[in-house]
C-alpha cells in the first residue's frame, strides 16, 4: 500500500490551473492555492479534503483580500518582482526577478492526521530573526521552537515556549531578505535546521496550512510587509517612553505614595506608577481593597497633581463569586460570556482570586461587555491598564492552562460561527483579551489613546497593546537577554515591549541594577518591577553614588524623548520597531552578505536610525570587550568625538572590505558608570531640556545636533511631536519637521528646513542647532541669509533660531 502510494506520486503530474492573481495546482488530492496580494507579497494555502474557512484573526481582512495581475508562465507565473514555479509532487519554487532562488519546498507536506508540516530547503548562509519574544540568540538558526502562550515564571535562556506566539519569520540569506508568517493559531513548531541542516520546516497540531510569503529585498521591505499585512503599533501616549515604577505590589495607598514622593524628592524623573494584584479585593480583577486603598480616585488624582500616571493590572479570569454583588461575575454569567466545557457547563478553573471563570473573547459581544468593565477606573482617570495571566493561565494543571477540550463559540464578523476548542483558541486567548481591553477603553474615552499592556498575545496583537517579557530573573544573564529578545520582538511587529527592569525573580546585587536602570535607558519601554518577596528595586536603594548613576541615565533618556517620540511615531506609520539588530539599518555591510550582528552576537543595536547602543555583551565580564562599528562614519554619543569612519561599503573588494570593517572595531573597557553609545555621521538628533515628567512643558528651545557626514553626503533627521495624548494627530493635529544638511569642500555646512507639516504647535518656539565633526570651529552663521549669532560653549557651537515657519536655510562656516 504505502510502496503503491509513493508510486502514484512519483508519475503523478500537478494540474495546474492559472487564474488572474496565481494559480490553483490538484495533485493526489492535495491542493495548492498561491495568491499575488502585491507584486512581492504572496499567500500560499494548502488542503486535502476542502478548502479551510478563509479568515484570520491577525491579517487585515483588506491586505488578505488584496490582489494583484499576474502573468502565466509554463509551470507558474510571475509577478514584477517574484517567480513562482510548481513542479512535480506540488513542489514550489521562489525566485527573484534576477532568478535567485528565495524559497523552495525540499519536500513534500508532511501530514499525521491533522498534524503537517512544511519543509523548505536551507542554505549554509541563511539567518532567521523574529518570531517573537523566544529567549536565546538573535539569530535563530540551527534551534527548534514551539508557539504555545504559557506562563512562564522564572523562565531562563533555553525555556521554549514561553508568552507569546508570533508565527512570523525574517530569513536572511546571501544578502537578500523574505518573510514568513505562518497564520495558524494552534500550537504550532519551526525547526530552523536543527533535525537537518539542509532543511527548514515549519508545523502545526492542526488547523490551516496558510501562509504568506513577504519579500525584501531588504528587511526594511519586509518589516513594513508584515506591517501592511498585520497592521502596526498605535501610537502610545508620550508619557508611556517615560521612566516607570512598578512593584508587586505597591500597598497600602501610604506606600505608593511614598514611592511617587520619593521619585520628585531626589527628581528621578518619572512618569507612571504600577498597581499589581494586591491592590484589588482578595485579588477579583475590577475591585479595590478600600482597605487598604481607601481612597481610590482621590489618590489617583493626588498622583495626576504630581504629574504621575497610574497603571492598574486588570487580569483576564473573573472571580467566581455569585450572589457577592461582584458584578463582572454576575453580568458575564447574565450575557453567557464565559468559556464552556464540552457539556455546555461553565469552566471553572482557578488562579489569584481562586475558582475563576474566562471571558470568551472569541465573540465580539464578548468583548464589548469585557470593555465595559473598566468604566470605574477610567472614570476615576487611571491612564492605562495591564492584562496579566491571559496565556490563559491557570493554577494546578501540569499544563498551567486550561484543558484543551473546553469550548469557545466564535461569532465574530468575518467568522463562521462555530464552536472552536481551546487548542485552536489558545494562542490567540492574549490577543483578544487585549483587544477587548483596547476597544472597550477607547469607547469609554473616546479620542484618547489607549494604554495596553499584555503578557500573551499573537502576531497582530501589537494593533491593541504594548508588552513585555514576562518573569525574567534579576542576574547578568537576563540583562544581557533583553537585547535579542526585544529586538526580535521588535521584528515581530511588538516595538514597544520592555523587560522588568532589575529583574522579576529574584534580588538583584547593586551593580546590576545599575547597570540595567543604564541600559534600559535606551529600550522601547522604561518599567523597573520586581516580584513579592524581593528586595526593593527602586532607583535609590542602593545609596546615593548608585542612585546618581541610575538618575543620570534616567534624565538622559528624558533628554532624547523627542528622538524617541519621533522613532515611535514611524513604527506606528510602517512597523518600523524603535530597536533594530544592525542588519536592519546595514543589510550590506559585509561582503558575503550575512547579517553584521553575527560579529557582535545581536549584543549591539540601533535604537532608531541613527543612536547605536553597544552596552558589555558579557556585562558581568571585567575584561576588555570588542565592539563593531557598522560602516560609516561614528561619533561617541557622551562626547562628541569620532569613533570611526571607514567606508566598507564603497570598496568593491570582499577582502578590503572585510578590512575596513575590522578597523571598526574599538575594544572598551567595561565601566559601571558607562554605556557606550554612538551616533551615526549625517544623523539629526532632537533633544529637550530636562523635565521631571512629560506632563511638564520643556523650558527652552528644543536642540538638533547635527552629526557632520562625509563632504559631499548628506544628513538628515526629523522630528515628530503632538499632544501626547489623543488621536488628534490622525486629523492633522502634529508637527513633522524634515531636516537635512550638506556639506561642501571648504566645509561650509548647510542645514535646510522644510516646511513643517501638521498643524499642531509644538512647545517650542526656538530650534538651537549644535554642530557635532565640522572640521573648522565656524565663525560665520547666516539664517535664509541674514546673518546670525554662533555661540560657543564649552567646544560646543550652537547657534539658536526661531522656528521656522516656511523652508528655511541656516548656513554655518
Ligand atoms: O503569577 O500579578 O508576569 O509581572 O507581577 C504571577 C503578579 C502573576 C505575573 C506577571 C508579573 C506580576 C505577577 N503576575
Amino acid at each position: 500500500m504505502v510502496s503503491l502510494t509513493l508510486a502514484c506520486s512519483a508519475v503523478a503530474q500537478p494540474i495546474i490551473r492559472n487564474t488572474a492573481n496565481g494559480l490553483e495546482a490538484t495533485e493526489n488530492g492535495v491542493h495548492l492555492q498561491i495568491t499575488a496580494l502585491q507584486d512581492d507579497k504572496l499567500r500560499i494555502r494548502e488542503w486535502r479534503v476542502s478548502a479551510p474557512e478563509d479568515a484570520s484573526w491577525a491579517v487585515l481582512p483588506g491586505s488578505r483580500t488584496s490582489l494583484v495581475d499576474v502573468t502565466e508562465d509554463q509551470s507558474g507565473f510571475h509577478t514584477d518582482k517574484l517567480a513562482i514555479e510548481v513542479k512535480d509532487g506540488l513542489h514550489l519554487v521562489i525566485r527573484d526577478k534576477q532568478g535567485h532562488i528565495l524559497q523552495e519546498d525540499s519536500g513534500p507536506v508532511q501530514w499525521r492526521g491533522d498534524a503537517f508540516h512544511v519543509y523548505k530547503t536551507r542554505g549554509e548562509n541563511e539567518h532567521f530573526f523574529g518570531l517573537g519574544d523566544k529567549p536565546g540568540p538573535l539569530d535563530r538558526s540551527g534551534q527548534t521552537f514551539t508557539l504555545w502562550n504559557t506562563d512562564s515564571f522564572g523562565w531562563q535562556e533555553s525555556t521554549d515556549p514561553i508568552y507569546k506566539s508570533i508565527p512570523f519569520f525574517i530569513d536572511v540569506k546571501d544578502g537578500r531578505s523574505f518573510g514568513v508568517f505562518f497564520d495558524n493559531t494552534w500550537r504550532t513548531s519551526f525547526d530552523f535546521g536543527h533535525e537537518n541542516d539542509q532543511e527548514y520546516n515549519f508545523g502545526s497540531q492542526g488547523g490551516p496550512i496558510d501562509y504568506y510569503f513577504l519579500y525584501g529585498p531588504d528587511p526594511k521591505d519586509v518589516i513594513k510587509g508584515y506591517a501592511w499585512l498585520t497592521g502596526t503599533a498605535s501610537l502610545p501616549p508620550l508619557w508611556s517612553f517615560g521612566f516607570q515604577q512598578s512593584r508587586y505590589t505597591y500597598t497600602p495607598e501610604s506606600q505608593l505614595m511614598d514611592v511617587a514622593a520619593h521619585l520628585r524628592r531626589d527628581k528621578i524623573p518619572a512618569d507612571a506608577l504600577w498597581l499589581d494584584i494586591d491592590f484589588q479585593k482578595n485579588n477579583m480583577p475590577f475591585t479595590v481593597d478600600e482597605q487598604r486603598f481607601p481612597k481610590f480616585p482621590e489618590m489617583v488624582n493626588k498622583l495626576a497633581d504630581d504629574h504621575f500616571h497610574l497603571v492598574v493590572i486588570a487580569d483576564t479570569h473573573i472571580a467566581e463569586k455569585p450572589n457577592t454583588d461582584y458584578l463582572p461575575y454576575d453580568t458575564g454569567m447574565a450575557g453567557d460570556h464565559f468559556v464552556k466545557n464540552p457539556d455546555g457547563t461553565t469552566y471553572v478553573g482557578t488562579v489569584w482570586p481562586g475558582p475563576s471563570v474566562f471571558p470568551d473573547y472569541t465573540q465580539a459581544r464578548t468583548r464589548q461587555w469585557f470593555g465595559t468593565l473598566y468604566k470605574d477606573f477610567v472614570a476615576d482617570g487611571v491612564a492605562g491598564f495591564w492584562n496579566d495571566m491571559n496565556e490563559p493561565a491557570v493554577f494546578r494543571y501540569p499544563s498551567k492552562t486550561m484543558p484543551l477540550e473546553t469550548q469557545h463559540h466564535i461569532d465574530e464578523p468575518g467568522f463562521l460561527k462555530r464552536t472552536a476548542s481551546q487548542r485552536e483558541i489558545h494562542n490567540i486567548y492574549g490577543l483578544l483579551n487585549s483587544k477587548a481591553t483596547y476597544d472597550g477603553v477607547l469607547k469609554l474615552r473616546p479620542n484618547e489613546r489607549p494604554y495596553v499592556m499584555t503578557r500573551a498575545t499573537y502576531a497582530g496583537g501589537q494593533r491593541y497593546a504594548v508588552t513585555w517579557t514576562g518573569d525574567n530573573s534579576s542576574t547578568w544573564n537576563h540583562l544581557r537577554m533583553t537585547i535579542p529578545q526585544l529586538t526580535n520582538l521588535g521584528l515581530s511587529g511588538f516595538s514597544f515591549a520592555g523587560a522588568d527592569v532589575g529583574g522579576f525573580a529574584g534580588s538583584p546585587p547593586a551593580d546590576l541594577l545599575t547597570k540595567w536602570l543604564e541600559v534600559a535607558a535606551f529600550q522601547p519601554i522604561d518599567r523597573d518591577h520586581s516580584a513579592k518577596g524581593t528586595r526593593m528595586h527602586e532607583p535609590w536603594v542602593d545609596g546615593p553614588e548608585q542612585e546618581a548613576l541610575r538618575k543620570r541615565y534616567i534624565e538622559e533618556r528624558y533628554r532624547l524623548l523627542p528622538y524617541l517620540y519621533t522613532v515611535a511615531e514611524e513604527t506606528s506609520r510602517n512597523g518600523m520597531p524603535m530597536m533594530r539588530p544592525l542588519f536592519v539599518e546595514f543589510p550590506h555591510a559585509t561582503a558575503d552578505g550575512n547579517p553584521m550582528d553575527l560579529l557582535t552576537g545581536g549584543a549591539e543595536y540601533m535604537l532608531g536610525p541613527s543612536l547605536l547602543i553597544a552596552p558589555n555583551p558579557s556585562p558581568e565580564e571585567v575584561a576588555e570587550y570588542e565592539l563593531h562599528l557598522p560602516p560609516g562614519i561614528w561619533y561617541d554619543y557622551w562626547t562628541g568625538k569620532p569613533a570611526g569612519s571607514a567606508d566598507t561599503l564603497k570598496a568593491r573588494d570582499a577582502e578590503v572590505r572585510d578590512a575596513l570593517l575590522q578597523q571598526q572595531r574599538i575594544m572598551l573597557k567595561p565601566d559601571l558608570a558607562t554605556v557606550p553609545v554612538f551616533v551615526r555621521g549625517g544623523a539629526i538628533l532632537p533633544l529637550q531640556p530636562l523635565v521631571q515628567s512629560t506632563d511638564e512643558t520643556p523650558q527652552g528651545p528644543l536642540t538638533l545636533r547635527v552629526y557632520v557626514p562625509r563632504a559631499g553626503e548628506v544628513c538628515q533627521g526629523d522630528v515628530y511631536t503632538d499632544d501626547g495624548h489623543s488621536l488628534n494627530y490622525r486629523s492633522g493635529q502634529f508637527y513633522r519637521l524634515h531636516i537635512s544638511c550638506t556639506t561642501k569642500q571648504d566645509d561650509t555646512l548647510s542645514i535646510e528646513f522644510k516646511a513643517p507639516e501638521g498643524i499642531y504647535q509644538p512647545w517650542f518656539k526656538q530650534i538651537r542647532v549644535e554642530v557635532t565633526g565640522q572640521a573648522h570651529v565656524p565663525s560665520h552663521a547666516t539664517i535664509n541669509g541674514r546673518t546670525t549669532t554662533i555661540q560657543s560653549n564649552h567646544g560646543v557651537v550652537s547657534v539658536t533660531i526661531p522656528l521656522p515657519n516656511a523652508e528655511s536655510r541656516l548656513t554655518m562656516q
